[in-house]
């Protein structure tokens, strides 16, 4: 039974998203998720990058660190490899984790790092103001692409699914019950888990009424492990699918591997170096 509720992983700093931002709902759902799983507040880091969505961790009473644009994945692989004990969660926008820090993801996954990757996609670059974004529709206009834009949009389920990340999942600001379930599987999983969350951007793309439309959650008989039925998934185009798409536990986690390591070459665990060197 949990001890902890959600407003105990609540920082006093107050967001400063524009009312109705989608990412109030995913700040919510974390904070629910990681009260579920009671999880002490001192034993997570949140690490993020840049955009609106990445000054996430400023509103959490945990450990946190705002990076620098794109890089939430190597600083929490980095965190995670210091000190597996804890929870690292990486956060951030689809302009952060989709274009300049685009080149990440495969490494994660390739690596199996044990680290939810949660990207607040609302298919715009909210903070500087509305420029398309790698999942902008294709024709956008907008004051960077004043006769729109004629690159088609990237997949980020099928994308995350052709790096063969061991757990790919996409939920909806608009269903957070749904996304709690989905955050509570992506902290428990023991390997890189990517996670796509629909995270309208009510000033620039507000793309509530479509998701609304379009979303429906993933048939019941689809077999997580099976990852050509998870692309089939994800390619679908008139209907966007929220949940598991893939979940496969059969990989050991990088850190884990780099233990096994260490133990047969140093008799020593992370932890008690760092033990070691603190006092
Ligand atoms: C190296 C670097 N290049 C560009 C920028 C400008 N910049 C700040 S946020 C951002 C995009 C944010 O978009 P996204 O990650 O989707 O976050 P959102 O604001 O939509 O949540 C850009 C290009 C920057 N801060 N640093
Ligand atoms: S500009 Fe968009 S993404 Fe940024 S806080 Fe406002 S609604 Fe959210
Ligand atoms: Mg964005």
């Amino acid at each position: 039974m949990s001890t902890r509720k959600a407003k105990d992983y609540k920082s006093e700093v107050k967001p400063i998203w524009c009312p109705g931002c989608g990412d109030y709902a995913v700040l919510n759902a974390l904070m629910r998720a990681f009260a579920e799983l009671d999880i002490p507040q001192d034993t997570i880091v949140v690490a993020s990058g840049i955009g609106c969505s990445s000054r996430f961790p400023a509103f959490l009473n945990t450990f946190g660190i705002h990076g620098v644009h794109g890089r939430p994945l190597p600083l929490a692989t980095g965190i995670k490899m210091a000190n597996p004990e804890l929870t690292v969660v990486a956060v951030g926008g689809d302009g952060d984790g989709f274009s300049i820090g685009g080149g990440h993801i495969p490494h994660a996954a390739r690596r199996n790092v044990e680290i939810p990757y949660i990207v607040m996609d609302n298919s715009i670059y909210g903070m500087t103001k509305g420029q398309a974004s790698p999942t902008s529709p294709e024709g956008i206009k907008r004051k960077a692409s004043p006769y729109g834009t004629v690159e088609a949009p990237l997949n980020p389920i099928m994308m995350a699914l052709a790096y063969e990340a061991t757990f790919v999942a996409r939920t909806f600001s608009g269903k957070l019950k749904e996304m709690v379930e989905i955050f509570m599987a992506a902290i428990q999983h023991p390997g890189f888990a990517f996670v796509q969350v629909l995270s309208p951007c009510v000033s620039f793309l507000d793309t509530y009424a479509h998701y609304r439309e379009i979303t429906a959650p993933i048939p019941e008989d689809h077999d997580p492990t099976d990852l050509l039925a998870a692309m089939r998934l994800a390619q679908a185009t008139e209907t966007l699918y929220l949940g598991i798409f893939r979940c496969m536990a059969d990989r050991p986690g990088y850190s884990r591997r780099f233990q096994e390591i260490q133990s047969a070459v140093h008799p020593m665990t992370v932890p008690e170096v760092m033990d070691r060197y603190q006092r």
